[in-house]
């Protein structure tokens, strides 16, 4: 208890927020020798699909007795570093992370191996040559969800002579989603010359700056026939500029994004999105027998990818009901 105590002091004191224990309640089953404690460092909460990913990894170790440590490191690579220190120091029994950008991590992830606790990377990857630092990525494959956007377009588009003109919403520079999203996007639109990507800029993930960002590109865009939006949040703040600047959503400018949580399904159900390619959140209970797994010494797949789909109008009409997040 003490140690929990200290740590909470020393994160306090640092403006992290490192909940002991949140989600985990009870003790991992069986307790003793068996019990497993997971140090997670979350990214943010920045859009609803972090929200889901947080509920599904809190619920998750709930369900499966183990016991969570949970950080928010508000977006901040040095946020998420300092939780990663403080699991080292607390010896949990495993590491996962959502890393918020691909570089800068071997230090800090030689310590976590150096101290013989096994990392799982969840939702983002890393760019590191050296990958005996984390025993697992489980998440999406991130230029396929690019490609998907970016085939839509060619098919919407295949009879148009052109010029199309594209902006895009860029996730938070430097981080995977957002490298990958684009690549896989390019690739499909820079075999057309009639596509041209007038305006693309980081948006981070947000609403608020996925709005701020639209309305410099109404702004300085005389057209703008497409709007790639890298995530939700940013494509439903983009809605307000669009609106705002006496244009129809859906319509006048064509909208594509990522995630498929429930708000960016509702704009595409209501016709202000037309298409959205899922990013699934819900790694919680792949994450938990992962962490069982590499906890018990066992050897896991290096990579293990999401299943995911993607919604039309009509997807996500059918979809809403019994959306969980
Ligand atoms: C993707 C995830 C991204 C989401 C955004 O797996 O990292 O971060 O697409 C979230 O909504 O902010």
């Amino acid at each position: 208890m003490l140690r929990t105590r200290v740590a909470l002091l020393v994160a306090g004191a640092l403006g992290l927020t490192v909940l002991a224990g949140c989600g985990g309640g009870s003790t991992a089953a069986g307790g003793g020798s068996g019990a497993i404690t997971l140090g997670f460092a979350q990214v943010g909460a920045e859009s609803g699909w972090r929200t889901a990913n947080t509920k599904s990894i809190q619920e998750s170790a709930k369900d499966a007795g183990i016991t969570l440590k949970f950080s928010d490191a508000q977006q901040k690579q040095a946020n998420q570093i300092q939780a990663i220190r403080s699991y080292i120091q607390q010896h949990v029994s495993v590491i996962a992370f959502s890393p918020v950008v691909e570089t800068g991590w071997d230090t800090v992830l030689k310590e976590a191996k150096t101290a013989n606790i096994p990392v799982i990377l969840t939702d983002r990857a890393i760019d590191s040559k050296d990958t005996t630092l984390y025993k697992s990525f489980l998440g999406s494959d991130f230029v396929n969800e690019g490609k998907e956007a970016g085939d839509w377009v060619a098919k919407q588009y295949a009879s148009a002579t052109g010029p199309v003109n594209i902006a895009v919403l860029e996730g938070t520079t430097g981080s995977a989603p957002a490298n990958d999203r684009s690549k896989g996007f390019d690739d499909v639109i820079k075999a057309d010359p009639k596509f041209k990507v007038v305006a693309s800029q980081d948006g981070d993930f947000t609403r608020a700056q996925g709005k701020q960002v639209m309305e410099s590109f109404l702004k300085s865009q005389s057209k703008i026939d497409v709007l790639f939006a890298q995530n939700d949040d940013m494509g439903l703040g983009a809605l307000d500029a669009i609106q705002a600047a006496g244009l129809t959503p859906g319509k006048d400018i064509k909208i594509v994004t990522v995630d498929g949580t429930h708000d960016g399904l509702q704009a595409l159900a209501d016709g202000k999105f037309n298409y959205v390619v899922e990013c699934n959140p819900l790694l919680g209970p792949q994450l938990m027998d992962l962490v069982k797994k590499v906890a018990a010494g066992q050897s896991v797949p290096n990579r293990i990818l999401t299943k995911e789909t993607a919604f039309d109008q009509a997807a996500a009409k059918a979809a809403l009901p019994s959306r969980q997040y």
